[in-house]
């Protein structure tokens, strides 16, 4: 096998020995940093990457392993980034690896159906029944931005219902804030949104089923859609209120809106038919990610047949991608779900918990006031006396400790992802070894 080539700062590429002595140079991440900062905007190519939210400078990470990254300059740190959401074998599983390996020698893409399509969208169907049909894109952004398209051309109507908080990507209609009074229309949450674009989404609060209510009494007959993420984890971790899902799918139903699930983080995390199983409510349309790729780019929609029929070719809703479907991607999730099996969901529960009971207790003896919210193998601590029920109570959370406590855990040895308002991603490698180091990090970051 050859070496693994490195590019020095001039872009030129260096033998071996010297890729070694610059990987052990003390100033290869800051260089690396410091050339980002010059290509990509805030040195990033996604903004959470950037850990501005934390004050700390970003990191550099050159390789991950199980449960485990390191960064540019060699330092190992228990990571709970998992990739936001990927990672949930761990990094670099010889399953997954060695599938992409194999899939890689016979080309890459080659611009057509390839078998790896057909293997993948069958253990998504078996694993979620309600997608009756679906298709593969290479983002989550992609995936609901077509689900929403569908959405409104299935039914004819204009507007969109989501939720203040609710992530789902970044195309425009879905980068809103919620307008001035409850179920009014929103407004632009983004430069370079119009609104005329926002007036076409609804937004209330997460939790809030006579807002939902509201809205459809406000535009009768023009809501083509709810989507939701069934449990938030875009604003830190809130789980659905006892009734909510359920109560989205009887509005949705009664008003001939489609209820749209937007499971890219939840599905095969929380269950492995996520949400949808975990708590028994049949969306229309499913949007997914991250884990069907097994950390490779991807996204899929889908949903009742009746409606993924009018998608072209088929129907009059059009959307496409090269790279959908890609092979290396279909093999690196096929390689992933196929490993997700009753025994690994135990495990992440039990993982899930005991890092939730060892926080509260390790807050509980430093003094310290916070909450904590977990659905399964998502967790986030909130530095506020309550765990949230929406946005609004979750953004009162106080983030100046939510830093300080990021960066003692980051010296410790322990990457949260840099955000008091993202989930801690627990993955299958995190095992006794991790929770004893990030627990007793924990109790010293409380401490301080
Ligand atoms: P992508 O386009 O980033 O693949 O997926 C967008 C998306 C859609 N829906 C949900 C519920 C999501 O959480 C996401 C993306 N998640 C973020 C983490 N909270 C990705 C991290 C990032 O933006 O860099």
């Amino acid at each position: 096998m050859t070496a693994p080539r490195t590019i020095a700062p001039d872009g030129a590429d260096v033998a071996p020995d010297t890729a070694m002595a610059l990987a052990s140079s003390p100033s290869r991440q800051a260089d690396l940093i410091a050339r980002a900062e010059g290509l990509f905007p805030g040195g990033v190519n996604s903004p959470v990457r950037a850990f501005r939210s934390v004050g700390r400078p970003p990191l550099v990470l050159a390789s991950g392993s199980g449960a485990h990254v390191r960064d540019a300059d060699g330092n190992a740190y228990v990571d709970y980034i998992g990739a936001w959401g990927p990672a949930i074998l761990g990094h670099a599983h010889p399953a997954a690896v060695e599938a992409v390996r194999s899939a890689a020698l016979d080309g890459f893409a080659l611009g057509a159906t390839s078998p790896g399509e057909v293997v993948l969208g069958e253990a998504i169907r078996a694993a979620m029944p309600s997608m009756e049909m679906l298709r593969f894109t290479s983002s989550g952004t992609e995936a609901a931005m077509s689900a929403l398209r569908l959405a409104r051309g299935a039914t004819g109507r204009p507007l969109v219902v989501k939720f203040a908080g609710g992530y789902h990507g970044h195309s425009d209609g879905l980068l809103v804030d919620a307008g001035s009074g409850v179920a009014t229309l929103s407004i632009p949450g983004s430069a370079g949104v119009t609104e005329a674009v926002a007036a076409d989404t609804v937004v209330v609060a997460y939790n809030d089923l006579s807002a939902v209510e509201a809205a459809f009494a406000a535009h009768p007959g023009r809501i083509a859609a709810v989507i939701v993420e069934p449990v938030a984890a875009n604003v830190g971790v809130i789980p659905p209120a006892a009734g909510f899902l359920e109560g989205l799918r009887a509005v949705t139903s009664a008003n001939g809106a489609l209820l749209v699930f937007d499971e890219v983080i939840t599905g095969f995390r929380v269950a492995h038919g996520g949400a949808q199983a975990r708590y028994g409510v049949r969306p229309d349309l499913t949007v997914l990610g991250k884990i069907i790729g097994g950390g490779m780019p991807v996204g899929a929609y889908g949903g009742r047949r009746d409606l993924m029929v009018q998608v072209a070719p088929l129907g009059g809703v059009y959307q496409a991608g090269t790279l959908s479907g890609h092979p290396l991607t279909m093999a690196a999730g096929a390689a992933t779900l196929a490993l997700l099996d009753d025994a690994v969901y135990t495990r992440l529960e039990a993982y899930g918990a005991a890092l939730e009971a060892g926080l509260r207790d390790a807050a509980a003896a430093a003094g310290r006031t916070v909450s904590i919210a977990r659905v399964g193998a998502l967790l986030t601590v909130f530095f506020r006396p309550t765990a949230p029920a929406n946005a609004a109570e979750a953004l009162d959370a106080d983030r100046a400790a939510f830093s300080r406590f990021f960066g003692a855990m980051l010296d410790a040895g322990i990457l949260l992802p840099p955000s008091q308002f993202e989930a801690w991603f627990i993955g299958a490698a995190h095992g006794d070894a991790e929770l004893a180091a990030t627990l007793d990090a924990a109790a010293a970051a409380l401490r301080a």
